[in-house]
């Protein structure tokens, strides 16, 4: 038996997510779920059009019903930010439509751990969290596990080196808050101010975060849309869950006190298996690093104050 998953919203994110699902082989089963029934049928024919190469397993669009008996569902449906529309804005209309997707999705769930990537994903991770009355590790907000990817490819190309050597987390806020957890920072065991110093190369950190943490607006403003580094980040997030790998990776789920911070969903490494998040690492960051998530996990609870209820 192989595991089915179930993606709602099959748009640029979602579409791409399945595809890198089907280029892996990762299940035997998959559904995209969308409002835009044809747009989900379009898409789930064209995937399966490549199984010849890729290999079996069924692809097709469904309904919430199909959650049933579902490993994991991934949530990548919403709206995108409209020309004048602040982020808040979106926020509020993100979180109407999620309310009334989650509600579907819990009329027909049974098993399963949700993986949200929606925006403002840490908001709307932790409001599914509690419109689903999961417990906290059956919800995992996919967070910064994009952004830490896309710091490894910086950091990777900055020091030329094989990017499996680096190991680099971005934590906080999937948003304006995050930040860089260096002390965490390793070029294969070797800490990253360590590993600069020995290789003779001179890299400006701060510089090199910016980067990274405008590389989704660099995206959107060149291609219109950011979709295949959060494609295969959803990829790995999923086979971890699936296969029960227990991979360490900063995803975003309600914490209740580690590094002082409760009741609220934010981004830190995360060890992620069969049973979702398996376990908030509670690693030794520098008081510094401390504050600055402190502080980012403080804006994520403003916004969800702004839009509950
Ligand atoms: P898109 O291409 O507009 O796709 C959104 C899809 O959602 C469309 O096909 C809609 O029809 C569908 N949809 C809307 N309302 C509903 C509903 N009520 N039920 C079911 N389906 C619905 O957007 P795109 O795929 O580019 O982005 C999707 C979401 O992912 C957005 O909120 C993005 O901001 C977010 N991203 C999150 C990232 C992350 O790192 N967390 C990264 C990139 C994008």
């Amino acid at each position: 038996m192989g595991f089915k998953v179930a993606i709602i919203g099959a748009g640029f994110v979602g579409a791409s997510a399945a595809y890198a699902m089907s280029i892996n082989n990762l299940v035997s089963e998959l559904v995209l779920i969308d409002v835009n029934k044809e747009k989900a049928y379009g898409e789930a024919l064209d995937i399966s059009h490549g199984l010849s190469f890729a290999g079996n397993m069924t692809v097709y669009s469904g309904d919430y019903s199909d959650v049933k008996d579902c490993d994991v569902i991934v949530v990548t449906a919403g709206a995108a930010r409209k020309p004048g529309e602040t982020r808040l804005d979106l926020a509020k209309k993100n979180t109407m439509i999620m309310k009334s997707i989650v509600t579907e999705l819990m009329k027909h769930y049974n098993k399963g751990v949700i993986v949200s990537v929606s925006n403002p994903v840490d908001v709307l991770a932790y409001m599914t969290q509690k419109w689903s009355g999961l417990p906290a590790n059956k919800v995992i907000g996919s967070g910064t596990v994009l952004d830490s990817a896309r710091l490894r490819t910086h950091i990777s190309q900055a020091l030329d080196v094989d990017i499996a050597n680096v190991h680099g987390y971005i934590v906080g806020e999937h948003g304006d808050s995050q930040l860089p957890l260096w002390s965490a920072s390793h070029i294969a065991g070797v800490p990253f101010d360590e590993y600069v110093k020995i290789s003779g190369l001179s890299i400006d950190k701060d510089a090199l975060f910016s980067e990274v943490k405008a590389a989704g607006a660099t995206i959107i403003k060149n291609k219109g849309a950011t979709y295949y580094g959060i494609a295969l980040s959803i990829n790995r997030i999923v086979e971890s869950i699936l296969k029960d790998f227990n991979t360490i990776m900063p995803v975003g789920t309600v914490l209740d006190g580690q590094y002082g911070i409760k009741d609220v969903l934010v981004n830190v490494p995360t060890v992620v298996g069969g049973n979702g998040a398996e376990k908030v690492l509670e690693l030794n960051i520098s008081d510094a690093e401390l504050q600055l998530l402190k502080h980012s996990a403080e804006q994520v609870r403003a916004v969800i104050n702004e839009v509950k209820d």
